[in-house]
Protein backbone atom coordinates (compact mmCIF):
# COMPACT_ATOMS: atom_id res chain seq x y z
CA UNK A 1 0.00 0.00 0.00
CA UNK A 2 3.12 2.35 0.66
CA UNK A 3 5.49 2.27 -2.14
CA UNK A 4 7.00 5.51 -0.99
CA UNK A 5 7.90 3.52 2.61
CA UNK A 6 9.67 1.02 0.93
CA UNK A 7 12.97 2.08 1.04
CA UNK A 8 15.85 -0.51 0.01
CA UNK A 9 18.59 -0.21 3.37
CA UNK A 10 21.81 -1.19 2.69
CA UNK A 11 23.41 -3.96 4.80
CA UNK A 12 25.47 -1.87 7.15
CA UNK A 13 22.40 0.36 7.74
CA UNK A 14 20.03 -2.67 8.04
CA UNK A 15 22.59 -4.32 10.89
CA UNK A 16 22.32 -1.16 12.80
CA UNK A 17 19.04 -1.20 12.83
CA UNK A 18 18.74 -4.49 14.58
CA UNK A 19 21.25 -3.49 17.06
CA UNK A 20 19.71 -0.44 17.92
CA UNK A 21 15.99 -2.27 18.09
CA UNK A 22 17.70 -5.00 20.68
CA UNK A 23 18.94 -2.54 22.98
CA UNK A 24 15.21 -1.13 23.74
CA UNK A 25 12.77 -3.29 25.97
CA UNK A 26 10.10 -4.47 23.50
CA UNK A 27 6.53 -4.35 24.56
CA UNK A 28 4.48 -6.93 25.64
CA UNK A 29 1.11 -7.37 23.83
CA UNK A 30 -1.68 -8.48 26.80
CA UNK A 31 -2.69 -12.32 26.22
CA UNK A 32 -5.47 -11.84 28.66
CA UNK A 33 -8.65 -11.09 27.42
CA UNK A 34 -10.15 -7.96 28.07
CA UNK A 35 -13.25 -7.73 31.03
CA UNK A 36 -16.50 -8.18 29.02
CA UNK A 37 -18.88 -6.27 32.01
CA UNK A 38 -19.31 -2.88 31.19
CA UNK A 39 -18.32 -1.55 34.29
CA UNK A 40 -15.17 1.32 32.67
CA UNK A 41 -13.70 3.42 35.15
CA UNK A 42 -12.62 6.82 33.69
CA UNK A 43 -9.23 8.33 35.65
CA UNK A 44 -9.22 10.99 38.53
CA UNK A 45 -6.63 13.50 38.80
CA UNK A 46 -8.54 16.09 40.97
CA UNK A 47 -11.41 16.09 43.67
CA UNK A 48 -12.73 19.09 45.37
CA UNK A 49 -13.85 17.54 48.79
CA UNK A 50 -14.81 18.76 52.27
CA UNK A 51 -13.03 17.41 55.58
CA UNK A 52 -14.74 17.07 59.31
CA UNK A 53 -13.17 16.00 62.28
CA UNK A 54 -15.07 13.63 64.40
CA UNK A 55 -16.59 15.57 67.83
CA UNK A 56 -14.90 14.57 71.45
CA UNK A 57 -16.88 12.54 73.13
CA UNK A 58 -19.03 14.23 76.37
CA UNK A 59 -18.14 14.33 79.94
CA UNK A 60 -19.75 12.01 82.33
CA UNK A 61 -21.65 13.77 85.65
CA UNK A 62 -22.14 10.98 88.05
CA UNK A 63 -21.70 10.40 91.84
CA UNK A 64 -20.64 6.71 92.92
CA UNK A 65 -22.51 5.24 95.81
CA UNK A 66 -21.30 2.26 97.40
CA UNK A 67 -23.03 0.03 100.69
CA UNK A 68 -20.19 1.59 102.71
CA UNK A 69 -20.22 4.73 101.33
CA UNK A 70 -23.14 6.58 100.00
CA UNK A 71 -21.27 9.44 99.22
CA UNK A 72 -17.98 8.01 97.34
CA UNK A 73 -17.84 10.86 95.49
CA UNK A 74 -17.81 12.17 91.87
CA UNK A 75 -16.99 9.54 89.40
CA UNK A 76 -17.58 10.50 85.98
CA UNK A 77 -15.57 10.09 83.71
CA UNK A 78 -13.91 11.97 80.35
CA UNK A 79 -14.86 11.69 76.66
CA UNK A 80 -13.01 9.96 74.26
CA UNK A 81 -11.19 12.83 71.29
CA UNK A 82 -13.14 12.31 67.88
CA UNK A 83 -10.61 11.34 65.34
CA UNK A 84 -8.75 13.30 62.26
CA UNK A 85 -8.79 13.13 58.59
CA UNK A 86 -5.58 12.12 57.34
CA UNK A 87 -4.12 12.18 53.77
CA UNK A 88 -1.81 9.84 53.43
CA UNK A 89 0.56 9.21 50.31
CA UNK A 90 0.85 5.55 49.41
CA UNK A 91 2.52 3.85 46.08
CA UNK A 92 -0.93 1.68 46.03
CA UNK A 93 -3.30 4.08 44.96
CA UNK A 94 -3.27 5.46 41.19
CA UNK A 95 -5.75 7.88 41.55
CA UNK A 96 -8.50 10.18 43.45
CA UNK A 97 -11.72 7.63 42.28
CA UNK A 98 -12.04 6.39 46.04
CA UNK A 99 -11.94 9.78 47.34
CA UNK A 100 -15.45 10.62 49.08
CA UNK A 101 -17.33 14.26 48.14
CA UNK A 102 -17.62 14.56 52.69
CA UNK A 103 -15.03 12.91 54.36
CA UNK A 104 -15.65 12.58 58.19
CA UNK A 105 -13.79 11.85 60.92
CA UNK A 106 -15.26 8.85 63.82
CA UNK A 107 -16.84 10.49 66.89
CA UNK A 108 -14.90 9.97 70.44
CA UNK A 109 -16.53 7.72 72.88
CA UNK A 110 -18.87 9.50 75.62
CA UNK A 111 -17.38 9.15 79.43
CA UNK A 112 -19.40 6.92 81.78
CA UNK A 113 -19.34 6.45 85.62
CA UNK A 114 -16.94 4.49 87.82
CA UNK A 115 -14.09 7.14 86.22
CA UNK A 116 -14.66 4.86 82.57
CA UNK A 117 -12.61 7.43 79.94
CA UNK A 118 -14.16 7.38 76.52
CA UNK A 119 -11.96 5.43 74.13
CA UNK A 120 -10.18 8.14 71.41
CA UNK A 121 -12.05 7.41 67.79
CA UNK A 122 -9.87 5.76 65.46
CA UNK A 123 -8.37 8.47 62.56
CA UNK A 124 -9.94 8.17 59.20
CA UNK A 125 -6.99 7.47 56.85
CA UNK A 126 -7.84 8.32 53.24
CA UNK A 127 -4.85 6.89 51.02
CA UNK A 128 -3.90 8.69 48.46
CA UNK A 129 -1.21 8.76 45.39
CA UNK A 130 2.35 9.67 46.14
CA UNK A 131 2.63 13.04 43.94
CA UNK A 132 -0.77 14.52 45.53
CA UNK A 133 -1.00 18.21 45.61
CA UNK A 134 -3.30 19.86 48.38
CA UNK A 135 -4.90 23.19 47.96
CA UNK A 136 -6.73 24.98 50.36
CA UNK A 137 -10.22 26.63 49.19
CA UNK A 138 -8.60 29.69 48.39
CA UNK A 139 -7.06 27.68 46.18
CA UNK A 140 -3.35 28.09 47.97
CA UNK A 141 -0.95 25.08 47.98
CA UNK A 142 -0.74 24.05 51.80
CA UNK A 143 0.81 20.13 51.57
CA UNK A 144 2.74 18.20 49.01
CA UNK A 145 2.54 14.50 49.76
CA UNK A 146 5.88 13.73 47.27
CA UNK A 147 6.73 10.27 49.16
CA UNK A 148 5.12 7.07 50.30
CA UNK A 149 3.67 7.54 53.78
CA UNK A 150 4.10 11.06 54.31
CA UNK A 151 1.05 12.29 55.79
CA UNK A 152 -1.18 15.55 55.95
CA UNK A 153 -3.74 16.31 58.58
CA UNK A 154 -6.87 17.50 56.94
CA UNK A 155 -9.07 18.27 60.07
CA UNK A 156 -8.11 17.78 63.44
CA UNK A 157 -11.33 15.65 65.53
CA UNK A 158 -12.62 17.46 68.69
CA UNK A 159 -10.85 16.58 72.14
CA UNK A 160 -13.51 14.67 74.18
CA UNK A 161 -15.09 16.70 76.87
CA UNK A 162 -13.87 15.84 80.57
CA UNK A 163 -16.10 14.15 83.28
CA UNK A 164 -17.09 15.51 86.57
CA UNK A 165 -14.58 14.12 88.60
CA UNK A 166 -11.97 16.52 86.84
CA UNK A 167 -13.51 19.47 88.15
CA UNK A 168 -13.17 18.31 92.06
CA UNK A 169 -11.48 21.50 93.82
CA UNK A 170 -10.98 21.89 97.50
CA UNK A 171 -14.19 24.02 97.91
CA UNK A 172 -16.05 22.11 95.60
CA UNK A 173 -16.05 18.24 96.49
CA UNK A 174 -19.01 17.24 94.54
CA UNK A 175 -19.34 18.86 91.05
CA UNK A 176 -22.38 18.85 89.11
CA UNK A 177 -20.55 20.11 86.28
CA UNK A 178 -19.13 18.21 83.03
CA UNK A 179 -17.75 19.41 79.42
CA UNK A 180 -19.76 18.35 76.13
CA UNK A 181 -16.74 16.74 73.78
CA UNK A 182 -15.22 19.44 71.36
CA UNK A 183 -16.33 19.49 67.84
CA UNK A 184 -14.25 18.68 64.87
CA UNK A 185 -12.47 21.04 62.48
CA UNK A 186 -14.32 21.30 59.25
CA UNK A 187 -12.78 22.51 55.98
CA UNK A 188 -12.80 22.29 52.07
CA UNK A 189 -9.50 20.93 50.23
CA UNK A 190 -9.21 20.07 46.66
CA UNK A 191 -6.75 17.76 45.70
CA UNK A 192 -4.80 16.80 42.51
CA UNK A 193 -2.15 14.24 41.63
CA UNK A 194 0.96 15.92 40.28
CA UNK A 195 1.63 13.34 37.49
CA UNK A 196 -1.25 12.20 35.81
CA UNK A 197 0.22 9.78 33.48
CA UNK A 198 4.00 9.51 31.78
CA UNK A 199 2.50 10.34 28.22
CA UNK A 200 -0.17 11.91 27.57
CA UNK A 201 -2.05 11.43 23.55
CA UNK A 202 -3.86 15.15 22.67
CA UNK A 203 -5.66 15.88 19.55
CA UNK A 204 -8.95 16.60 17.94
CA UNK A 205 -12.13 15.19 18.53
CA UNK A 206 -12.47 12.37 16.31
CA UNK A 207 -8.95 12.02 16.13
CA UNK A 208 -8.66 8.16 17.33
CA UNK A 209 -6.92 8.78 20.46
CA UNK A 210 -9.36 6.51 22.48
CA UNK A 211 -9.00 3.59 19.43
CA UNK A 212 -5.41 4.23 19.69
CA UNK A 213 -5.14 3.71 23.62
CA UNK A 214 -7.44 0.40 22.83
CA UNK A 215 -5.41 -0.94 20.56
CA UNK A 216 -1.93 -0.54 22.94
CA UNK A 217 -3.53 -1.58 26.32
CA UNK A 218 -6.23 -2.63 28.14
CA UNK A 219 -7.94 0.10 29.10
CA UNK A 220 -11.44 0.41 27.35
CA UNK A 221 -12.50 4.42 26.37
CA UNK A 222 -15.77 4.55 24.49
CA UNK A 223 -14.97 4.95 20.71
CA UNK A 224 -17.68 6.85 17.88
CA UNK A 225 -17.64 8.58 15.32
CA UNK A 226 -18.73 11.67 16.85
CA UNK A 227 -16.53 14.30 18.72
CA UNK A 228 -16.27 14.61 22.16
CA UNK A 229 -17.05 10.77 23.11
CA UNK A 230 -14.03 10.72 25.80
CA UNK A 231 -15.51 13.15 28.33
CA UNK A 232 -13.08 12.39 31.14
CA UNK A 233 -9.27 11.14 31.35
CA UNK A 234 -8.79 7.19 31.00
CA UNK A 235 -5.24 5.59 31.37
CA UNK A 236 -4.52 2.56 30.14
CA UNK A 237 -0.69 0.80 31.05
CA UNK A 238 1.28 -0.61 28.44
CA UNK A 239 3.87 -3.33 29.63
CA UNK A 240 7.40 -3.93 28.36
CA UNK A 241 9.60 -7.16 28.67
CA UNK A 242 11.75 -5.72 31.15
CA UNK A 243 9.00 -5.26 33.76
CA UNK A 244 8.68 -1.47 32.82
CA UNK A 245 5.01 0.26 32.94
CA UNK A 246 4.20 2.77 31.16
CA UNK A 247 1.03 5.03 31.79
CA UNK A 248 -1.10 6.63 28.65
CA UNK A 249 -3.42 8.95 28.84
CA UNK A 250 -6.33 9.17 26.40
CA UNK A 251 -7.39 13.32 27.13
CA UNK A 252 -10.77 15.16 26.09
CA UNK A 253 -10.53 16.29 22.74
CA UNK A 254 -8.93 19.39 22.39
CA UNK A 255 -10.51 22.67 19.91
CA UNK A 256 -9.05 25.94 19.08
CA UNK A 257 -9.14 28.19 22.04
CA UNK A 258 -9.82 25.32 23.98
CA UNK A 259 -7.34 27.54 26.45
CA UNK A 260 -9.93 30.24 26.42
CA UNK A 261 -12.35 27.62 27.83
CA UNK A 262 -13.68 26.30 24.86
CA UNK A 263 -14.96 23.11 23.72
CA UNK A 264 -14.63 20.90 26.44
CA UNK A 265 -12.76 23.63 28.91
CA UNK A 266 -9.50 24.24 30.23
CA UNK A 267 -9.08 21.35 32.73
CA UNK A 268 -8.35 19.21 29.85
CA UNK A 269 -5.26 21.51 29.37
CA UNK A 270 -4.70 20.84 32.97
CA UNK A 271 -4.23 17.52 32.22
CA UNK A 272 -1.69 17.80 30.02
CA UNK A 273 0.24 19.40 32.39
CA UNK A 274 0.19 16.40 34.36
CA UNK A 275 1.83 13.76 31.56
CA UNK A 276 5.34 13.44 30.82
CA UNK A 277 5.41 13.78 27.28
CA UNK A 278 3.17 14.49 24.82
CA UNK A 279 1.91 13.07 21.57
CA UNK A 280 -0.29 14.92 19.51
CA UNK A 281 -2.26 12.84 17.52
CA UNK A 282 -3.80 14.35 13.80
CA UNK A 283 -6.37 12.17 11.41
CA UNK A 284 -3.76 11.96 8.36
CA UNK A 285 -6.77 11.49 6.25
CA UNK A 286 -8.19 15.04 6.43
CA UNK A 287 -6.60 17.90 4.40
CA UNK A 288 -3.93 19.37 5.72
CA UNK A 289 -3.20 17.41 9.13
CA UNK A 290 -0.23 20.01 9.94
CA UNK A 291 -2.67 23.14 10.90
CA UNK A 292 -3.65 20.52 13.80
CA UNK A 293 -0.50 20.13 14.86
CA UNK A 294 0.17 23.68 14.94
CA UNK A 295 -3.45 24.81 16.73
CA UNK A 296 -2.45 22.23 19.37
CA UNK A 297 1.07 23.87 19.69
CA UNK A 298 -0.78 26.84 19.81
CA UNK A 299 -3.25 25.99 22.54
CA UNK A 300 -0.44 24.54 24.77
CA UNK A 301 1.71 27.40 24.71
CA UNK A 302 -1.11 29.56 25.43
CA UNK A 303 -2.20 27.26 28.88
CA UNK A 304 1.61 27.24 29.98
CA UNK A 305 4.41 28.01 28.14
CA UNK A 306 6.59 25.21 29.90
CA UNK A 307 5.17 22.84 28.07
CA UNK A 308 6.80 23.18 25.02
CA UNK A 309 9.92 21.59 26.68
CA UNK A 310 8.00 18.54 27.43
CA UNK A 311 9.32 15.57 24.68
CA UNK A 312 6.69 15.32 22.00
CA UNK A 313 5.85 13.34 18.78
CA UNK A 314 3.02 13.36 16.45
CA UNK A 315 1.34 10.91 15.54
CA UNK A 316 -0.44 10.12 11.65
CA UNK A 317 -3.16 8.36 12.60
CA UNK A 318 -5.90 6.68 10.09
CA UNK A 319 -3.08 5.98 7.46
CA UNK A 320 -5.24 3.11 5.92
CA UNK A 321 -7.69 5.74 4.17
CA UNK A 322 -6.38 5.84 0.77
CA UNK A 323 -6.20 9.93 1.19
CA UNK A 324 -3.71 9.90 4.21
CA UNK A 325 -0.38 8.69 2.04
CA UNK A 326 -0.35 12.16 0.26
CA UNK A 327 -0.99 13.91 3.79
CA UNK A 328 1.77 11.50 5.78
CA UNK A 329 4.90 12.46 3.17
CA UNK A 330 3.68 16.42 3.55
CA UNK A 331 3.33 16.06 6.98
CA UNK A 332 6.80 15.11 7.77
CA UNK A 333 7.54 18.16 5.48
CA UNK A 334 5.20 20.70 7.53
CA UNK A 335 6.18 19.51 11.01
CA UNK A 336 9.07 19.69 13.01
CA UNK A 337 8.60 16.86 15.17
CA UNK A 338 9.30 13.16 14.65
CA UNK A 339 6.41 11.78 12.59
CA UNK A 340 4.77 7.97 13.58
CA UNK A 341 2.41 6.98 11.24
CA UNK A 342 0.24 4.60 12.82
CA UNK A 343 -3.61 3.16 11.93
CA UNK A 344 -4.92 2.37 15.91
CA UNK A 345 -7.92 0.61 13.82
CA UNK A 346 -5.78 -1.79 11.88
CA UNK A 347 -2.80 -2.05 14.58
CA UNK A 348 -0.41 -1.26 11.71
CA UNK A 349 2.57 0.17 12.84
CA UNK A 350 1.86 -0.27 16.54
CA UNK A 351 4.89 -1.61 17.28
CA UNK A 352 7.13 1.39 16.06
CA UNK A 353 5.51 4.06 18.01
CA UNK A 354 5.01 1.68 21.12
CA UNK A 355 9.31 1.44 20.52
CA UNK A 356 9.54 5.22 20.39
CA UNK A 357 7.29 5.54 23.59
CA UNK A 358 9.55 3.43 25.15
CA UNK A 359 12.72 5.74 23.69
CA UNK A 360 10.87 8.76 25.03
CA UNK A 361 10.30 7.45 28.41
CA UNK A 362 14.09 6.36 28.95
CA UNK A 363 15.31 9.28 27.90
CA UNK A 364 12.85 11.63 30.03
CA UNK A 365 13.87 9.14 33.22
CA UNK A 366 17.98 9.66 32.74
CA UNK A 367 17.32 13.29 32.70
CA UNK A 368 14.99 12.85 35.88
CA UNK A 369 17.65 11.10 37.70
CA UNK A 370 20.45 13.61 36.31
CA UNK A 371 18.40 16.53 37.88
CA UNK A 372 18.22 14.46 41.03
CA UNK A 373 21.63 13.80 41.25
CA UNK A 374 22.23 17.55 40.99
CA UNK A 375 19.90 18.86 43.41
CA UNK A 376 21.60 15.91 46.08
N1 LIG B 1 -10.37 4.16 9.33
C1 LIG B 1 -9.96 4.41 10.57
N2 LIG B 1 -10.81 4.89 11.48
C2 LIG B 1 -10.37 5.15 12.72
C3 LIG B 1 -9.02 4.91 13.09
N3 LIG B 1 -8.86 5.28 14.39
C4 LIG B 1 -10.08 5.71 14.81
N4 LIG B 1 -10.97 5.62 13.82
C5 LIG B 1 -12.39 5.99 13.89
O1 LIG B 1 -12.51 7.36 14.22
C6 LIG B 1 -13.67 7.56 15.02
C7 LIG B 1 -13.31 8.34 16.28
O2 LIG B 1 -12.46 7.56 17.06
P1 LIG B 1 -12.25 7.84 18.63
O3 LIG B 1 -11.18 6.91 19.08
O4 LIG B 1 -13.55 7.81 19.36
O5 LIG B 1 -11.71 9.32 18.57
P2 LIG B 1 -11.29 10.26 19.78
O6 LIG B 1 -10.08 11.02 19.34
O7 LIG B 1 -11.15 9.46 21.03
O8 LIG B 1 -12.53 11.25 19.83
P3 LIG B 1 -13.10 12.07 21.09
O9 LIG B 1 -13.18 11.14 22.25
O10 LIG B 1 -14.43 12.50 20.63
O11 LIG B 1 -12.17 13.21 21.32
C8 LIG B 1 -14.24 6.19 15.32
O12 LIG B 1 -15.32 5.95 14.46
C9 LIG B 1 -13.10 5.25 15.00
O13 LIG B 1 -13.57 3.99 14.55
C10 LIG B 1 -8.12 4.39 12.09
O14 LIG B 1 -6.94 4.15 12.31
N5 LIG B 1 -8.65 4.16 10.87
MG1 LIG C 1 -12.18 9.48 22.74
Amino acid sequence: MFNSLKIKLSPKLLKSICNYSQNIAQPLRSKKPRSSSNTVQHFVDFKRLRVIGGSGGDGCISFLSLWSNELAGPDGGDGGNGGHVIFQASNDIYDLNHVPTIAKGLNGEKGSNKDCHGKNANHNIIKVPVGTIVKNAQGKVIGDLSHEGLMFLAARGGAGGKGNHFFITDTEQAPKICEYGAFGEDFEYSIEIRTMAHIGLLGYPNAGKSTLLRAISRARPKVAPYPFTTLKPYVGMVQYDDYEQIAVADLPGLIPDSHKNKGLGIQFLQHAERCMALLYIVDASLPEPWEAVSVLQNELMQFNKNLKERPQLVIANKIDIPESEENVDKLKENVNLPVIPVSAKLGTNISTLLREIRILYDKNRELEDQENSNKD
